[in-house]
Formats: C-alpha cells, sequence, structure tokens
C-alpha cells in the first residue's frame, strides 16, 4: 500500500483539510500520514479561529513519521503561518524526488484568511520550487500572479508565470469558471485543457483539499501528472455529486461517496434476494401475471437502469409456486425498473416495486388496507408513447405521479387493446413491497 502524506490544517467541521485529505487518500487505497499545521474551529459556514501549531510540534510530527521511511508521496495544504513553511522550504528539499503536490491555500470558501502574514503570496513562493505541481485556484492565481485570472487564456498565461516563479507544473484550477469548469495544466512546455462537468447543487466546501490529494495518490501509484490530474478531476466530480450537507452552509464534499455507493449496491443484490426467499414461500404462483413478474430496486441516488437491480429471467408461476429463474442483477429489469427510476424522481425513497396479476377490486382493497392507490388508462397513451417500445409503463406512471403529487403503494391498469391489465406494488425496499403484496392478496383472493 502507498503511503501519502498530508501536510495540512485540520477542519473541525469534517469537510476540508486534513480530515479530507485522509478520507480521500483512503478511498483511493493508499495509507495517509499526517502533519498537522494548524487548527481551526470551524463549521459549514464559518471559520471561528485559527490556531498554528507550534512550528516545533510541526517538526516532531514530520520527524515520527518520516523516521519510518520516506512517503510515496505528500500533499501540502493549508500551512497557517510563515514560521512553518520556513521550517518546510528546509525539509521538503529531502524528500527529492517523492512527488510533492502543493495546494496554495490561502483562503477558506468562507472567505477567513488562513496564512497569517502580509503578503501571503510571497510568503508561499519559496515552496514552490519543491513541488512537482501547484494547484492554485482561479483566485490563488490571481493573488499570486497580481493579475486577474478569469478565464483559459489569463489561466493560461498563469500557468506560465508560476512556471518562471519555480513550480516545474502548474494545474489551475477552474471549478468557478463560467461556463464549463474546466483545469487548465501546464507541465512546463505545454498547456493541457482538462474539461469538467457544472455539477448543479449547493456550494460545496473540501474540494481543493480533495483535488490536490487524489493528485498525490495517484502520482505515487505511478501515474503521469496529466493522468493523475485527470483521474483526480473525475474523482472530485463524484465527490461533488454525493455532497453531504451537514449544517446551514455549504455542503461537505464526500470522498468516500464511491466506497458508499458500491457498498450500498450490494446491498440492494442481498435485501432482493431476501425478500424474494419470502415471496417465493409465502405467495401463490397466481399472483405472477401472464407476461411474469418482475422485482426492481434501485440503488440510493438511481439514476440510469444500469443502477437498478431486476431479475433478468424474470419471476415466474411454477405448478402455483413463484420462482425466480436467475439472480437479481443490476440492469436486470427494464420495465419495471423504468418505474423505479420515474418513482424516483418524485420521491428518492420509493425505490423498489414488483409487478403482480390484476384482479378486479384492487382499488376497494388497497383502500381497506389503508394503501394509497393510483390508476391510469392506457386508452389515454399518447400515440407517439404506444410507437416508443417500452415507455409506457413510464408514461403511465408519470401520470399517476404528477395526478397524486407523490407516489403511491399501488398503481393498476386495466389493459388496452392486448396488453394485460397490471398491478404495481410500490415502496421504499424489497421487504416492504413483498409485504404489501402479500396483505393486498390476502385481501383480493
Ligand atoms: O479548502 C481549503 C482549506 C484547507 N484546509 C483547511 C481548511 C480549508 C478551507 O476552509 O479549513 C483546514
Amino acid at each position: 500500500m502507498k503511503k501519502i502524506l498530508t501536510i495540512a490544517g485540520s477542519d473541525s467541521g469534517g469537510g476540508a483539510g486534513v480530515q479530507a485529505d485522509l478520507k480521500t487518500i483512503a478511498a483511493l487505497g493508499g495509507h495517509g500520514l499526517c502533519v498537522i499545521t494548524a487548527l481551526t474551529a470551524q463549521n459549514s459556514w464559518e471559520v471561528r479561529s485559527l490556531n498554528p501549531v507550534p512550528v516545533e510540534t510541526v517538526e516532531s510530527q514530520l520527524g515520527a513519521v518520516v523516521a519510518d521511511g520516506p512517503p510515496d508521496s505528500i500533499k501540502v495544504g493549508m500551512l497557517g503561518g510563515e514560521d512553518i513553511v520556513r521550517l518546510l522550504v528546509g525539509k521538503l528539499a529531502d524528500f527529492s524526488p517523492v512527488p510533492l503536490v502543493l495546494d496554495p491555500v490561502l483562503r477558506s470558501s468562507s472567505g477567513s484568511d488562513l496564512l497569517s502574514g502580509e503578503r501571503k503570496e510571497e510568503i508561499l513562493k519559496p515552496l514552490f520550487s519543491l513541488c512537482t505541481v501547484i494547484t492554485p485556484n482561479l483566485s490563488e492565481a490571481s493573488l499570486l500572479c497580481g493579475m486577474k485570472v478569469n478565464d483559459i487564456s489569463s489561466m493560461k498565461e498563469a500557468g506560465v508565470f508560476l512556471h518562471r516563479l519555480g513550480a516545474p507544473a502548474v494545474l489551475v484550477k477552474g471549478g468557478h469558471l463560467d461556463p464549463a469548469p474546466t483545469d487548465v495544466l501546464f507541465d512546463g512546455t505545454s498547456h493541457h485543457e482538462i474539461p469538467g462537468e457544472r455539477i448543479p447543487g449547493p456550494s460545496v466546501h473540501g474540494t481543493g483539499c480533495v483535488l490536490s490529494s487524489a493528485i498525490a495518490v495517484f502520482l505515487a501509484q505511478g501515474k503521469s501528472l496529466l493522468d493523475a490530474a485527470t483521474e483526480a478531476k473525475l474523482f472530485v466530480g463524484q465527490s461533488i455529486r454525493e455532497a453531504c450537507k451537514v449544517g446551514e452552509g455549504a455542503a461537505c464534499v464526500q470522498p468516500t461517496a464511491h466506497l458508499i455507493r458500491s457498498a450500498g449496491r450490494s446491498d440492494v443484490l442481498a435485501e432482493l434476494d431476501r425478500a424474494l426467499a419470502t415471496l417465493c414461500e409465502v405467495g401463490n404462483g397466481y399472483l405472477v401475471p401472464e407476461v411474469q413478474s418482475n422485482f426492481a430496486y434501485g440503488s440510493v441516488g438511481a439514476e440510469s437502469p444500469e443502477d437498478v437491480a431486476g431479475f433478468p429471467g424474470r419471476i415466474v408461476n411454477v405448478k402455483g409456486k413463484i420462482r425466480s429463474v436467475g439472480l437479481p442483477e443490476f440492469g436486470g429489469s427494464k420495465h419495471i425498473g423504468r418505474i423505479v427510476l420515474t418513482a424516483m424522481r418524485v420521491d428518492p425513497e420509493m425505490r423498489c416495486c414488483l409487478n403482480i396479476r390484476y384482479k378486479e377490486g384492487v382499488e376497494d382493497a388497497c383502500h381497506h388496507l389503508s394503501l394509497t392507490v393510483g390508476s391510469f388508462d392506457r386508452a389515454d397513451e399518447p400515440n407517439d408513447v404506444q410507437l416508443r417500445e417500452g415507455s409506457s409503463l413510464e408514461w403511465g406512471t408519470e401520470k399517476v405521479l404528477s395526478e397524486l403529487g407523490s407516489v403511491p403503494d399501488v398503481i393498476f391498469d386495466r389493459g388496452h387493446d392486448g396488453k394485460e391489465p397490471m398491478i404495481r406494488v410500490l415502496g421504499k425496499n424489497p421487504e416492504q413491497v413483498v409485504a404489501t403484496a402479500l396483505r393486498l392478496c390476502e385481501r383480493l383472493y
């Protein structure tokens, strides 16, 4: 396992700083070491105080961690004060050729100074020549270069300027660039534009820390600087998409997003399997309609059919018993999977659906059982929907959801023109859906 050292400040809010760095390093498979340079007292909206760690304590942390041998790469973030910068200028040269990424942190996104001293840009400059790459954002690049850096061409100029000041390579981050958040890497010879997409949502805290730490991990793994910067940008995008709102202020970037997502995916399969076992044990095969059943469950935040698990061979009636043909898998249910995606757009918690045989009296049964119910009439289906293969369930579900303004427990239709009538049971999870389906059947049959 690669060892990645972060030399950075602590963010008590857990969104940025050494907390974000260590999460990033761990999430990318590295072992994180840390030297803490400053303690901030902050939350999601403000930095209340900043206390640089005494320089001797910084030195002893560094001495202790490197006594185990040199790290495979180093990330330097918030340094707090000039004395700590001076200490590092003296120490970091000893680590050459270990890759070193400097995030020249000057201010927090909430506007507080994170480096004390008058001419902050001058304080940091002696570190530049010791780095593999420095990663200023637009406002840091503007301060460091003494000019407005606010478009691709000024980002390129800033890269050349900072390279002349000693940085072997410069990645100017365009996170706040309009319209697209392109980053520009100057590698000492040429410029590379690294495209990104604007992610809608609240402002997010800690993205620069995650980016620089991810670059450090990728460099430790032997990737080229351009590959490391490109992959790190994708990683930050994913971590922004799943940012977590912890308070009134900015959301916290979530470097563990992909781990949570993949752990959630195996839970999705296991929950589907367990609930199907109950259905097979307790349910009557008659529940399965002529077109057969499917049982679909979306992972948290599902957006595409590949994020929804189902049974590719469908669920069938074998001599009066319910049986599945195969194991659940992601992308395994086209039709019922679409209903789940449609429901999740209205209520992200309603992630599960099972279709069962239609029986007259379903509406009364639902009322009796206090289940919410909606229906659509396939005769109302517009021609273009009928022509588009697989779109009619989406249309019917959308129609019911927009009429009700919420996702009901049951949606049914009475069929039309060779289309079998159908009941769809919806719920938050497979266990709930099977329980509802079994109660409904008990009442109906
Ligand atoms: O995002 C820059 C940053 C770095 N390190 C610490 C911080 C911040 C921003 O608030 O608090 C400790």
